[in-house]
């Protein structure tokens, strides 16, 4: 099997696309900070097709990594021993996958072994777009939407001489810019959050002014925070699927990444340095990237919550697999048509209807095996800005909350780590504090509600909401999730 690199790209097995244009003459005008699965499968495959346009070249990417860890650190040396090239299957339900290699990230910089050199490479006056992935959990606002300034990790940061943050990264490569009159960057979030823009903005900013004021006005005055909308499904890649994905390619891949064929970006147009003709490859420019946001977080990633948490609980893995499970459809069908679509409004070109059908298609997509696991992850984080919106909505016109409770009670279940079968999972949630995890432990079941997590929703002080939520996690600790979820839809 070839390895890949750039020196046995054109020896590759004849079905693998490779890259339509002259990488040599490839520059990067991206930087992108922390380089996961998804932007490989996303972003990097709009600037792939940007680059084999005319007149283009000076979009290529340079991935950061920016936490300091090994498996991050082995991701950056496989990457870099691949020219920065990797292979992404892209899996239609019915018909074969598409094997591609990817070529738009010409450079990676792994930010821990040298952060004032990453913090140069950000300043380097070609970079005209910094754009990041770093989660929902990862912009460090609270509830009301505030930066937390006095969050360990953020005090910690602002008080080192070159930061480790990406807040910190980023506002001393605009430092270096301001001084040496190179102007400033897009700073373009691609994460899950409702104006993700404008929550990137409070948090940068947030984190420059308690370092510099004075910088933070420059910062607020010149760089821009475009809202963006993304998606597209793209699976974990555990070391199984690594090597299947490279027997099916016949290519040595290190870092190979697999996704569903769906893909969809929306970006507001607001760049304060230039960027690529996206909108010639598919990208959807606007003013309003709102209306687009809501429903993608509220309809397609609250159902994956929706999937994630009682699914674990029943002992499915898969998301394939959990989709012919006739009540979990039933659940997910009543909460898209009766909880989420009432509050809201389809964006222009869009029927709600239609969006949550094609949704339940791309759960079935038999040929991606998406983790349910990887769903649940950062439950903590993520159902606020899944959720939260739909269960205010909710309650506030008094409609009913059962499925809302459901799905928080079976997160709160989902805590103990073991599903009903009595099988062990592990609970990944980085951003769920000890105080937290107490309650969610306690035999009143009501307590949970009390968790950081729900903060602000209003769940606590709503006595229907109260009674409803325990009985039905009463209801799961004595007959388990299945048997609660078939009394939920079949009553
Ligand atoms: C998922 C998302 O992590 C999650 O909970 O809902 O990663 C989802 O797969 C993507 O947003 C799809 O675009």
């Amino acid at each position: 099997m070839p390895v890949l690199e750039t020196a046995t790209l054109e020896r590759l097995p004849p079905a693998i696309i490779i890259p339509a244009y002259d990488r040599k003459a490839v520059r990067p005008g991206i930087a992108h900070l922390s380089v996961g699965n998804f932007h490989r499968a996303h972003q990097a495959v709009y600037l792939d097709r940007v680059l084999a346009r005319p007149g283009q070249a000076e979009w290529g990417i340079v991935g950061i990594g920016v936490m300091d860890d090994p498996r991050e650190r082995a991701k950056a040396e496989a990457l870099r021993a691949q020219d920065g090239l990797y292979t992404l299957t892209e899996c239609p339900a019915d018909a074969p996958d598409v094997v591609r290699v990817v070529g738009s990230i010409v450079e990676y910089v792994h930010a821990p072994d040298d952060r004032m050199a990453a913090i140069r490479r950000l300043a380097d006056p070609a970079i005209r777009i910094v754009s990041l992935t770093v989660t929902e959990g990862g912009y460090y606002t609270d509830e009301a939407g505030r930066f937390q300034l006095e969050h360990p990790a953020i005090a910690e940061d602002l008080a080192r001489d070159v930061p480790h943050s990406v807040f910190g990264l980023v506002t001393e490569a605009l430092r270096l810019r301001r001084d040496s009159g190179a102007g400033p960057f897009t700073v373009l979030t691609c994460d899950n959050l409702p104006h993700n823009g404008h929550v990137a903005r409070t948090a940068f900013l947030g984190w420059a002014q308690a370092r510099d004021a004075g910088l933070a006005d420059w910062i607020a005055a010149h760089v821009t925070f475009p809202c963006t909308m993304v998606d597209r499904i793209t699976p974990a890649v555990r070391e199984a699927d690594a090597a299947r994905l490279n027997a099916a390619s016949g290519v040595e891949d290190r870092a190979p990444v697999f996704c569903e064929d769906f893909i969809q970006w929306v970006v507001e147009d607001s760049f304060c340095a230039g960027r690529p003709r996206l909108e010639e490859v598919g990208v959807l420019f606007t003013d309003d990237v709102a209306p687009y946001e809501r429903v993608k977080l509220r309809m397609l990633n609250a159902s994956h919550s929706m999937l994630g948490l009682p699914g674990v609980l029943m002992g499915y893995r898969i998301v394939g697999e959990i989709m012919r499970d006739a009540d979990v459809v039933a659940l997910l069908e009543r909460y898209l048509g009766l909880d989420a679509e009432p509050l809201l409004q389809a964006p222009p070109g869009m029927e709600l209807h239609e969006y949550g059908a094609l949704l339940l298609r791309r759960f079935r997509n038999p040929a991606i095996s998406d983790q349910l696991l990887r769903i649940a992850s950062d439950s903590a984080s993520k159902l606020p800005v899944f959720v939260r919106d739909t269960a205010e909505g909710t309650l506030a016109r008094g409609a009913d909350a059962t499925r809302i409770a459901f799905l928080l009670a079976c997160f709160a279940e989902y805590l103990r780590g073991r599903d009903d079968g009595g099988a062990a999972y592990e609970v990944v949630e980085p951003h769920l504090g000890a105080e937290d995890r107490a309650l969610a432990a306690e035999a009143d079941p009501a307590r949970a509600l009390d968790m950081s997590v729900f903060a602000g929703w209003g769940l606590g002080e709503n006595a229907a909401f109260v009674a409803l939520f325990t009985r039905l996690r009463t209801a799961i600790r004595d007959q388990g999730v299945r048997a609660t979820l078939h009394g939920i839809v079949a009553g």
